[in-house]
């Protein structure tokens, strides 16, 4: 029998608000608002997004903040910060990590996970969604959306289906029961236009489109465009996961058991960061130039110290030794207690010696 992959799509619940009240708790079950300021005037710019109590408001990602505060005055308004969201970002993508078996993150708070070797088939995807769901509850103190599904396009769908704090698996027999209602827009990659010529031909929902015959839809839509539609409906999708952690550094961050400026506690968590870091470079044929320690007081301001290596390296012991040695110089630096603390390399090297680019 052909057994199909069992892939997840996780997504964090209204992330950058919620990273916001996760630092300050004083100001949950208040509308949060986070705000890019343009800086023009005064309350010039848009909204990044809102947690779900503001949501009731309608003040949601895209607006303009000056509407938003129309909309409700005695909302809490707060500026981006993006370091905050980009630390919590990566200790939730670490977590996952220790999950699956390849990981393609889509955004700062979203990424699928192929966990097809993790758990004997879809019996135990709820379970395993639920550890997921739970280590990143306990480590990092906020909620996520997971979906599981045999493919990307249908995962992406699930963990949209109970937002937020949901899990939703479709398990490959209930696929078309589960597309069926669902509107047609639903599927990443039908837009505004596709919908209105859609919902011309009287279709409407994912199980109307499935009927459709090929032909009709490749004659309006054109063939790569047509063929999909088709197979979508029918929730096939074969796409692989496209691995692409930056090229350009590894890093990983964990929180601490307390707020902490000890010493022993911070380099034992440094081994731990360092190991998970030193794996990933073996994985990948990498050496490293440059090694960051990264501190996250409890100010919330996020600092990295690095040390740059005269030549190239590629063993734990640099990493261990030489994040040790930052940590400790910025305790000496800066009288603060950490809340998170993380390990990071750049300046890749591949095993032939030349330099690497990337993003992430
Ligand atoms: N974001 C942004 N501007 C947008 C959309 C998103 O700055 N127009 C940022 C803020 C979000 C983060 O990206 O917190 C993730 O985007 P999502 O679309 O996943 O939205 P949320 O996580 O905020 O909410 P949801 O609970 O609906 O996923
Ligand atoms: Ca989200
Ligand atoms: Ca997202």
């Amino acid at each position: 029998m052909h057994r199909s992959r069992i892939i997840i799509h996780m997504d964090m619940d209204y992330f950058f608000a919620q990273c916001e009240e996760k630092e300050n708790p004083m100001i949950k079950g208040k509308p949060v608002v986070i705000c890019v300021y343009s800086g023009r005037s005064k309350d010039s710019g848009a909204v990044s997004t809102s947690n779900y109590e503001a949501r009731k408001f309608g003040i949601k990602a895209g607006i303009p903040i000056s509407l938003a505060k129309k909309l409700n005055p005695g909302a809490i308004f707060l500026p981006v910060n993006m370091e905050l969201y980009r630390s919590v970002s990566l200790e939730i993508m670490g977590i996952l990590r220790g999950y699956c078996d390849a990981i393609e993150q889509k955004s700062i708070d979203e990424a699928f996970c192929d966990i097809t070797g993790k758990v004997i088939y879809f019996d135990e995807a709820n379970t395993y969604g639920i550890m997921i769901k739970k280590e990143i509850l306990e480590k990092v103190g906020l909620t996520c959306s997971i979906g599981v599904a045999p493919n990307k396009l249908l995962a992406k769908i699930a963990s949209d289906f109970q937002k937020p704090d949901g899990l939703t698996v479709v398990k490959p027999d209930d696929v078309l029961d589960f597309l069926a209602p669902l509107k047609i827009t639903g599927l990443v990659g039908v837009g505004k236009k596709t919908e209105q010529r859609l919902n011309e031909m009287n279709v409407r929902t994912i199980g109307e489109m499935s009927l459709l015959p090929r032909e009709i839809l490749i004659q309006e839509f054109g063939k790569a465009k047509g063929e999909w539609l088709k197979l979508a409906s029918q929730g096939i999708d074969d796409s692989p996961l496209e691995e692409h952690e930056g090229t350009g550094q590894i890093g990983r961050i964990a929180t601490l058991k307390e707020d902490t400026d000890d010493l022993s506690i911070i380099n034992e968590v440094i081994n731990e960061l360092s190991e998970d870091v030193h794996r990933k470079l073996t994985e990948r044929k990498l050496g490293f130039r440059s090694i960051a320690f990264i501190a996250i007081a409890t100010d919330f301001k996020t600092r990295a110290k690095s040390h740059t290596l005269a030549v190239p390296a590629k063993d734990l012991d640099t990493i261990k030794s030489t994040a040790r040695e930052l940590a400790k110089q910025f305790l000496a630096e800066n009288p603060v207690r950490l809340r998170r603390i993380g390990v990071r390399v750049a300046n890749l090297t591949e095993e032939k010696g030349q330099m690497t680019f990337g993003d992430f």
